[in-house]
Formats: structure tokens, sequence, C-alpha cells
């Protein structure tokens, strides 16, 4: 029988307080994963730590920067001793900045590049070892549109998540024949506290010019919701997706399938 259970699993899922990374966080406890959450600041732990609660899941959550190896190792042995050996692992936290690339300052740049694909880079090193001493791992890099795609003012985004793409393949490449299966998933337009501004109304009530974009650009006509993400990653972190190694699984309601709306 197929198997999607994460029955006996530990998870992992970086930035998980809110947003994308609690979609999937609580998809995983639903499906039997002890789950394990960090993010930068205290009050945002807590403030996931009661999100979890209120859903009936017992989560831990753990301060820690993505982008700070001392810290990540620090994140892994306590996870480790508070629930044991990490055997998923997603990569979720990440940050966009908006500026057109003539005007984004160099050290900007490397702020995204930091967090979006150098702290993938650190998580994943630090949790590789323990998935070989036993037996295996799954880990899904959150990626994006922009893995494929270029557009105005995301220049730093773009270079971290194609770079992600890459390191997703690279992982697989390297450590499939550990039982590792790294696999990435490439949201659409999600509605989420990071595209909050692309969606905001207009002074006069109107949709913002991006919103209504981004819908006649996706066949599906809406933007996502974090919860269209939960069913694909539940299968990546699963058994039922054993011999799916270096994958890119957008979940975009069809944007890269589509030209565009021809015009009327
Ligand atoms: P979000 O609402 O902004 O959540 C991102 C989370 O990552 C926040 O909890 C954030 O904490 C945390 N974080 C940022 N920097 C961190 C660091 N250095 N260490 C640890 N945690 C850190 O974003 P989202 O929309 O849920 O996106 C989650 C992931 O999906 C990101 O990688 C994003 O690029 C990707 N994605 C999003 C969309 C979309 O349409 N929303 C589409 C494709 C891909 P703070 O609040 O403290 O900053
Ligand atoms: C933007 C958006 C996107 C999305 C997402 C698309 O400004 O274009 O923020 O980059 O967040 O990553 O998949």
């Amino acid at each position: 029988m197929v198997n999607f259970s994460l029955e006996g699993k530990v998870a992992l899922v970086t930035g998980a307080s809110y947003g994308i990374g609690f979609a999937l966080a609580t998809a995983f406890a639903e499906a039997g994963a002890k789950i394990a959450f960090n993010d930068i600041k205290q009050e945002l732990v807590d403030k996931g730590l009661a999100s979890y609660k209120e859903k009936g899941i017992d989560a831990k959550g753990y301060v820690c920067d993505v982008t700070k190896e001392d810290q990540v190792q620090e994140l892994v042995a306590n996870i480790e001793r508070d629930l044991g050996p990490i055997n998923i692992l997603v990569n979720n936290a990440g940050i966009i900045k908006r500026i057109p690339m003539i005007e984004m300052k160099a050290e900007e740049f490397r702020q995204v590049i930091d967090i979006d694909l150098n702290g993938p880079f650190i998580v994943s090193k630090a949790v590789i070892p323990s998935m070989i001493k036993n037996g295996g791992g799954k880990i899904i890099n959150i990626c994006s549109m922009m893995s494929e795609l270029g557009r105005e003012t995301v220049s730093a985004y773009a270079a971290a998540k194609g770079g992600l793409k890459m390191l997703t393949r690279n992982i697989a490449s390297e450590y499939g024949e550990y039982n590792i299966q790294c696999n990435g998933i490439g949201p659409g337009y999600i509605a989420t506290p990071q595209t909050a501004p692309l969606r905001e109304r207009q002074p006069d009530g109107s949709r913002h010019p991006f919103d209504a974009f981004i819908v006649a650009k996706t066949p599906a006509a809406r933007w996502g919701k974090a919860e269209d993400l939960q069913g694909p990653a539940v299968f990546l972190a699963s058994s039922a997706s054993d011999f799916v190694n270096g994958h890119i699984l957008y979940v975009d309601g069809g944007i890269l399938a589509y030209i565009g709306k021809q015009p009327q």
C-alpha cells in the first residue's frame, strides 16, 4: 500500500512560526510527525508555539538564525535531545527585498543570498551526517517561481532561489546513495505576509495592479493558499516519494505552463 504516513518521524521546518512553514509543519503533524521549528526572535517562537497549540500540536520552538552555523549546530543538538534525530528537514526560512538591481546595495544583495541560499546549505549540512547514520532522510527546499523566472526588483531573490534549485539537485546527487531524498517545492504566488505588499488595496479601494496581474497570469485564476502546499510537502516527506530525488515540484496553479492571456 502507498504510505504517506509520517508516524514516528521528527521534522524540522525552519522559519515556521507562521506563513508557509507553519502550514507545512501542521500538515506533517497531522500525518504523524513530531515538529520542531525555529525563528530568529523569541516573541515569534512564542507566537508560533501558541498557534500550534491552538491546532492541538505539541511543537517544539527554538530561537535560531539559519545563517549562523554555531546556532544551527546547537539547534540540531537540542532537537536531537528533545525529540530524537531529524528525519525530515524543510528549508523554509527566507526573505525577499524588492529593490531595482541598480539601486540595491551589495550588502542587501548579500543578506538575501545569506538567508535564502547559505541558510539551506548550513542547515542541510548540519542534519545530513545524522541522516546518513540513521539510514536516510528527506530534505525539502522551498524554492520559488523565481527559481525559473525573473522580474523587476527581485534580482537577489531570483539568484538565491535559482541557486537553491541547484543546491537541491546537488544534495540529491551527492547523498542519494545514502537514501537521502532532497527535493524542492516551487510555490506559485501564495497569500502570506511576504506577499502582502503585492496585494494591498489602493487608496481608491481598487485592487493592487500586481494582484490583478498575478490572477491573470495563473490558470487557476487565484492566489495560492499556504494549505495548497501541504499535500505536495507530505508526499515529498513520506516514503511515497522514495525514488523521487533532485526534483522541483512546482505548485503554482499552472503559472509556469502558461504563456499569459492573449490580448483582447
Ligand atoms: P514569510 O511569511 O515572510 O515567513 C518567512 C519566515 O522565515 C518568517 O517566520 C521569518 O521570520 C523567517 N526567517 C527569516 N529570516 C530568518 C533567519 N535568518 N533565520 C530563521 N528564520 C528566518 O514568508 P512565506 O511567504 O511564508 O515564505 C516561506 C518561504 O517560502 C520563503 O523561503 C519564501 O521565499 C518562499 N516562497 C514564498 C512564496 C509566497 O508567495 N509567499 C512563494 C514562493 C516561495 P521573521 O518574521 O522574523 O522575519
Ligand atoms: C515577488 C514575490 C515572489 C513570490 C514567490 C513566487 O515579489 O515576485 O514575492 O517572489 O514570493 O517566491 O514564487
